[in-house]
Formats: C-alpha cells, sequence, structure tokens
C-alpha cells in the first residue's frame, strides 16, 4: 500500500480526556450558556473561542472541569470582553471586560476582513490616491489589513483599527504579491466601519512582471526526468491512534489543538517517564526592518490573526507521504459555531537515515541501524507566509521541533540603488529584510514535574598549572536559580546548552536525569531597545526564559497582544523572580531566521527551516538504541 489514510476510531459518546480539544457540540454547547445570560447581542462576535485547559494538578488527580474560553466582541460598540463558561456546571464562570487601551485589543475576526474591503473601497480619498497613481479601476486593487502595533498616535490608539495596504491584481489569478502599491497606507477603525486617516507618502511605479508561478508563461516548462519515488509500509505504521492519544517505541503523547496556537502536545512520556507535559508554539513575531513607510510592519500570527485559525486541510501525497493517519480540527467561527478542517494534523512515520554504525576493526561487527521518527505536523497559512509545524519524535530519545517556512513574500516597491534593508526580487520589486521569531512554551517534566535547568558552557582554558599544554576544554555548568537569572542568550562560541534536570532522579552514575535544549542560536530581535516592537514581543529579545508553572501564564506576548502597548507576557510573568530550583517550571524559547530576502525565494520560497533538539542527557544509562532490530534480512550478530 502507497500512502494509505486511516483515522482514529472516535464515538461520540466517549467521554472527552481533559485535554482533548473542544468538540463541536462543546461549543455549541458553551454557546448556548452564553446567549441564556445575554451575553450575545445581535452585533456580538468571537474573536476567539477555545479549551480553558484545567491547571495541572486538577489533571492529575482526575476530574477537573471542563471550560471554554471565549474573547467576545461587540462589532457595533467595541465592548471586548475575556469570558469563561463551565460546561459541567453550565455557568458563566467569570468575565472581564477589557481596557482596551491598556489590555490591548481582542484579535482580528473573520468578518472584520470582509468590512475593511468594502470601507476602503468606497473610500473617495483612498479612490483618489489610485486615481493619481493611474489605477481608476479600483476593482482591481486589493485591500490588505494590518495589525495596528501600538505608537504614540494619541487618540487614535484608543481606537480598535488596521493599517491597509494596497497591492493590484489584474485579473482574478494574478497574484498579488507581484504588484505593490507602494506609498499610501489607510487607517480604518474596525468598529466605526471607516477610514480615519491617510498616510499618502510617495509614488513608485507598481511593479509589473508576473510572480504567477501557476501560469506556464512565468514559470517555464515543467522539468522531465524524476522519476517516482514511493513510500511502502506493507505491514501498516508502526503507531497506534487511540482518540488523541498517540503511542509509539515507547513514547506516548496526547495531540491537542487550539485556534489560537495550533498544534499542542501533551504529557509526553518515554517508557513510562514523563519528559514534557505540555508543549506548543504559543506565539510567533514576525517584525519588518524598513525603517521609512512600513515602520509599523510587525505581525503578531498567534496573538493578533489566530494562526491555528488558518490551518490548511492536508492532502495524501502531497503534503504526507507514506501510511498517514489524520487528525480532523474543530474550530469555531466568528458566532462561536463549529467549522470542520479535514486533516488538520498529520501524524506518520519517516526513515531518517543512519540512526548508528560501526565497523569494528578489532573484532570486525560491522553494524548498522536505520534511525526512524514520529511526525506530527500541521500547517498554517497566515497572509502571505505558510508555516509548517513539525514535532519529531527518535528512536534514541530525541525529540526536535522543525518549523518550515514557504509561501510568498511580503513585498514593497524597491526605492533603486543598493538598499540596504531589501532586496530586489523582481524588477522594481522588492523583498524587505524582517525576523520571524517563534516562542516555543515547553512545560518541562523531566521524570516528574520538580525542574532545573543548568547553563552548560563548553570552552578552552588558560595554559597553567592545571592546563600546561593548553590543551584543555572544560563544561561550565550554572545553575539558574530564578526566573530573572534565567533570561538568557544563546553562546555559539561557547556551544552554549540548557539542561532541564530532575532535582528528585539520578542516573547510574548519581547525576540527574536530564534533557538537554539545543538552540540554533540566531539573532533575537534586532530592533533598538527604545522600538515599540521591543516592549510588545519583549520574549524575543533573549533565547531563553524559564518561569515558574502558572496555569495562567499561557502566551509570551501576553493575553490581548493586538495593539497592546507592551510589557505584557513574559517581562510580566518573571517580575516578581521567582525561584525556579527544583519547581514546577516552564521554559520559553526563542528561535527563528533573521530573513533578507533573495532572489531564489520569489515568486514562491523554497522552504527554509528552523527549530530546536531535545535531547536524553543521563536521562539513560547507556545508548537507548541498541535493541533497535537491523534492517530486514541482515543479521544482529553472532548471537542473533
Ligand atoms: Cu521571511
Amino acid at each position: 500500500m502507497t500512502d494509505t489514510e486511516t483515522r482514529p476510531a472516535q464515538s461520540p459518546e466517549a467521554a472527552a480526556h481533559p485535554l482533548d480539544p473542544a468538540s463541536g457540540a462543546e461549543f455549541l454547547a458553551g454557546r448556548d450558556i452564553l446567549a441564556a445570560v445575554g451575553l450575545l447581542g445581535e452585533t456580538v462576535r468571537f474573536a476567539y473561542y477555545g479549551l480553558d485547559e484545567p491547571p495541572k494538578d486538577q489533571v492529575l488527580a482526575g476530574r477537573p472541569d471542563r471550560r471554554l474560553r471565549a474573547f467576545l466582541i461587540d462589532g457595533a460598540t467595541g465592548e471586548s470582553a475575556d469570558v469563561v463558561v463551565s460546561l459541567v456546571e453550565g455557568r458563566v464562570v467569570s468575565r472581564r471586560v477589557l481596557d482596551t487601551a491598556t489590555d490591548g485589543q481582542l484579535p482580528i475576526y473573520s468578518e472584520e476582513f470582509a468590512v475593511v474591503d468594502d470601507v476602503v473601497h468606497a473610500d473617495p480619498g483612498w479612490r483618489a490616491a489610485m486615481a493619481r497613481r493611474g489605477l481608476t479601476d479600483v476593482t482591481k486593487i486589493r485591500a490588505l489589513p494590518q495589525t495596528a502595533g501600538s505608537f504614540d498616535e494619541g487618540d487614535d490608539e484608543r481606537r480598535r483599527f488596521v493599517r491597509v495596504l494596497a497591492f493590484r491584481q489584474e485579473g482574478e489569478h494574478d497574484y498579488v504579491w507581484a504588484h505593490p502599491v507602494d506609498g499610501i497606507t489607510v487607517y480604518v477603525d474596525l468598529v466605526e466601519r471607516k477610514v480615519f486617516k491617510i498616510v499618502d507618502e510617495f509614488e513608485r511605479p507598481v511593479p509589473e512582471e508576473s510572480g504567477d508561478y501557476d501560469d506556464p508563461e512565468v514559470r517555464g516548462p515543467l522539468r522531465e526526468g524524476l522519476r517516482p519515488i514511493e513510500i511502502t509500509q506493507p505491514e501498516g505504521p508502526s503507531f497506534t491512534l487511540d482518540g488523541h492519544r498517540l503511542s509509539w517505541q515507547g513514547w506516548s503523547l496526547r495531540v491537542g489543538f487550539d485556534a489560537r496556537e495550533g498544534l499542542i502536545l501533551h504529557q509526553i512520556s518515554l517508557d513510562g517517564r514523563p519528559v514534557i507535559y505540555r508543549a506548543s508554539i504559543p506565539e510567533l513575531v514576525v517584525p519588518y526592518g524598513d525603517p521609512r513607510f512600513r515602520y509599523w510592519q510587525t505581525y503578531f500570527d498567534c496573538g493578533e490573526y489566530l494562526l491555528g485559525k488558518w490551518t490548511n486541510s492536508l492532502e495524501r501525497g502531497c503534503d504526507c507521504l507514506g501510511e498517514i493517519a489524520y487528525l480532523d480540527a474543530t474550530l469555531p467561527d466568528d458566532f462561536g459555531a463549529p467549522q470542520e478542517i479535514r486533516n488538520a494534523i498529520c501524524i506518520h512515520e519517516e526513515d531518517f537515515g543512519i540512526l548508528w554504525k560501526h565497523t569494528d576493526i578489532f573484532n570486525g561487527s560491522a553494524q548498522t541501524r536505520r534511525q526512524r521518527r514520529l511526525v506530527v505536523s500541521s500547517w498554517a497559512t497566515v497572509g502571505n507566509y505558510d508555516y509548517g509545524f513539525y514535532w519529531y519524535f527518535y528512536l534514541d530519545g530525541t525529540i526536535e521541533h522543525e518549523v518550515k517556512m514557504s509561501g510568498a513574500l511580503f513585498t514593497a516597491a524597491y526605492p533603486g540603488g543598493d538598499d540596504p534593508h531589501a532586496e530586489e526580487v523582481a524588477p522594481g520589486l522588492g523583498g524587505p529584510v524582517h525576523q520571524h521569531l517563534f516562542s516555543a512554551r515547553l512545560d518541562m517534566t523531566v521524570d516528574g514535574p520538580v525542574n532545573a535547568v543548568d547553563e552548560v558552557d563548553l570552552g578552552g582554558m588558560p595554559v597553567g598549572p592545571d592546563n600546561p599544554y593548553g590543551n584543555a576544554i572544560a563544561r561550565t555548568v550554572t545553575r539558574l536559580r530564578s526566573e530573572a537569572q534565567a533570561v538568557r542568550r544563546c553562546d555559539a562560541a561557547r556551544a552554549r546548552t540548557w539542561r532541564v534536570v530532575s532535582t528528585e532522579r539520578t542516573n547510574a552514575y548519581g547525576k540527574p536525569t536530564s534533557y538537554t535544549l539545543y538552540p540554533d542560536g540566531t539573532p533575537v530581535l534586532l530592533a533598538a531597545p527604545s522600538a515599540s516592537v521591543h516592549a510588545r514581543a519583549a520574549f524575543a529579545t533573549n533565547h531563553l526564559w524559564v518561569t515558574r508553572y502558572d496555569p495562567s501564564q499561557r502566551y509570551p506576548a501576553g493575553d490581548f497582544v493586538n495593539q497592546n502597548p507592551g510589557g505584557a507576557g513574559l517581562p510580566a510573568y518573571v517580575a516578581t523572580d521567582r525561584d525556579i530550583d527544583g519547581a514546577d517550571i516552564v521554559l520559553w524559547h526563542t528561535f527563528g531566521p533573521t530573513h533578507f530576502p533573495r532572489p531564489e525565494d520569489w515568486p514562491v520560497m523554497p522552504v527554509a527551516r528552523c527549530g530546536f533538539t531535545l535531547k536524553p542527557t543521563g536521562f539513560f544509562d547507556r545508548n537507548p538504541a541498541l535493541g533497535v532490530p537491523p534492517p530486514h534480512g541482515h543479521s544482529p550478530g553472532p548471537a542473533g
């Protein structure tokens, strides 16, 4: 069999595990509770709706409440509220109306995107500005709403608004990213539903060359000579999926999903030993580096746009090869009504080359084992970019997270010359420099909830009595004892890693069992300390943060990211500088590329990768993969 698809048996009556995503029936039940107390007027919309995960102690004790969290916004007044309902008790547990000037705004909801297009096209000032550029047929202009950020803009700061850029689309299939209409932004108030400001700074010719890679004229002839590669697993896959619980080769985990964070993994254990209680990518910030007209351009793809909402339906044979199990996702629309995303999560096994190998020159043993990994992945398209989130579990106990980035560059007109902030990627078309800074939230439970973090550096030593020949390399281990001390940067010159140790369990050598975080070590946020984004994306100014577990501390840039003035999330979480040495702790790791586009990234970008690795370090007493059998037909050794 090739590229087959299986689905877990799920009876609708089966009691949900406390960490399972909210079901369609639960979204509807929660909506009924909200409606019954009058919170769902005609103009009220759901800007977010998802499972309010129970605290860890309640999950481990057995019978937690089942709660949903809704961000409700009244489209007519802008009143924004954070509401929690209990499905077990059938009541509203809490409701807080936001002070949006200080708390931030709720995420943009779907209807607002449509509204903006109508509002902009109807605006006489914008039409006049387009006409001045020779663009008289405004049906060919696409209005692209962008989250506004937070700057010193006086009374305008109190509005719920977006900044809107324009792109030209000649025909229905024209590729808009090839044709930015630069120099003009309109500001649209989402509550008043009107343009309140037009910034018209300069005019540049709209780049003309088509980027429509579906067009044979643009793409050129299809290559020849690529013969089929087929992945076959004649006996089926080696994993089992029971509801949302996945097991494979000693690994066990639960697969969750949410409109904001996308893929969430829970209760990851190996050979019955806990490793991570919860792992997700709860934020992604994309700040752009053009200091001129687009200084405000920064996207928080989770907190402002709800990344999980834009999850793709995956296709067998294209997105995933081999014996695939899919999970569907149930996500609410603006009205809190459940919508299915079919094949949202792909689960499969991959061959991954050599696991270990040795040809012994003395005893003649020549052995090779093949590595394999279990892959849990999903893709989301947020505007121009496409992000694939891949969690890998290996036969030797390694866990890896990889983000695959593809899609379209966010383009501008190229100003000419040798611009330090952009690359010309097509005639007159610029790809501005930007960063993609992801935050991984890793609620660690290495051999139990009581953990600590050691920073481990490697380095040479000065010549002296302990190092007479100068060849010494030494390991320096520093325990990070408090939250303030654990705000750290990578140091590639010292091969810096962070080791998450159990403070309760030791291995055969009397050392604490641990898992080590190996970072990529790419730059953190490059914006100046006084920049607005520096305060708003403070999480991205360092590679590592460690906090003491608090069930309410879930998002590195805070709960309400859209138009948040800054300081929320991690800087607030660590403000009390709690003790993290021998505690239930959460690691927050920043990673991702600083992307100066290449011409080869246009018109669609070959996948770029980033991520991090977690490896067992004294978690086992020796290579845990000795028992992996040799490939079929090969001998495991003289006694085999
Ligand atoms: Cu990029």
